[in-house]
């Protein structure tokens, strides 16, 4: 067993560090346009999964490119942003929750994910006994998170393919029947992890309109907007910023 440490900036339960501007709090969604008419949005993704499979690596790995062996659990959950560029120059910024995987907070997990518009579902290939538990969370995203949101499976620590308990063809079957996106990563090398989020965001709706529950994207300048990505992009990249909201 591992010793963890050095906490990635987590919540602690009912406590309130947030810097975070008003308009990034959660349930907040909006696009806008620079001046070369490139397009913006935001989205709500939510990572969830049994403690220990890699969520918090994941997030740190794509939103630092960093990589920490000792890690400590993360206390309620953690928010951080990042941003990805799509080949037409549309920007997607995720807002993202970070929840934590031990049984006590599971009940926090329908604050995190509700009005989320995509959730990363983190196994790992190395315990079967996580694949379980990511269905289980599967199964309560469907019957009670909004119905258009984009889920993708996601088997962390590809790195351990000599420990691998779950196969690729089991999980991508499984995630083939669900109608889920699926990838396997390793956030300790880096394979996949930023593959996975662009993937997510090519698949969000970037033109539809927001549906009734989840904040869904809009189009620049379109009725809603009015919060300038601009001004918040020196916090683009790598934010992680803390709200409890
Ligand atoms: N080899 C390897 N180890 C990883 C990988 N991702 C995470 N780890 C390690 O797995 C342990 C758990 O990682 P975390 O990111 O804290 O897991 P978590 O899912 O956020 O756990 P909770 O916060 O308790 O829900 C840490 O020791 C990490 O260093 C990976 O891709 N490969
Ligand atoms: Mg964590």
């Amino acid at each position: 067993m591992q010793t963890r440490k050095k906490p990635f900036r987590e919540m602690p339960r009912g406590h309130s560090q947030t810097q975070t501007p008003h308009s990034l709090r959660c349930g907040s969604y909006h696009s806008t346009s620079t001046a070369n008419m490139s397009k913006q949005f935001q989205f709500k993704l939510v990572l969830l999964g049994e403690s220990a499979v890699g969520k918090s690596s994941l997030v740190l790995r794509f939103v630092k490119d960093q990589f920490d062996d000792y890690r400590e659990s993360t206390i309620g959950a953690a928010f951080l942003t990042q941003t990805v560029t799509l080949e037409d120059q549309t920007t997607v910024k995720f807002e993202i929750w970070d929840t934590a995987g031990q049984e006590r907070y599971k009940s926090l997990a329908p604050m995190y994910y509700r009005n989320a518009n995509c959730a990363v579902v983190v196994y790992d290939i190395t315990q079967t006994a996580s694949l379980e538990k990511a269905r289980t969370w599967i199964r309560e995203l469907q019957r009670q998170a909004d119905p258009s949101i984009v889920i993708a499976l996601c088997g962390n620590k590809s790195d351990l393919s000599a420990r691998r308990q779950v196969t690729e063809e089991e999980a991508k079957k499984y995630a083939e029947e669900e109608g889920l996106m699926w990838a396997e990563t390793s956030a300790k090398t880096g394979e996949g992890v930023t593959e996975i989020f662009t993937a997510i965001a090519k698949k969000l709706p970037l033109t539809a309109p927001p549906s009734a529950r989840a904040g869904g994207a809009r189009p620049a300048g379109g009725a809603g907007s009015g919060v300038d990505l601009n001004r918040q992009s020196a916090n683009a990249q790598g934010q992680n910023d803390a709200c409890n909201c």
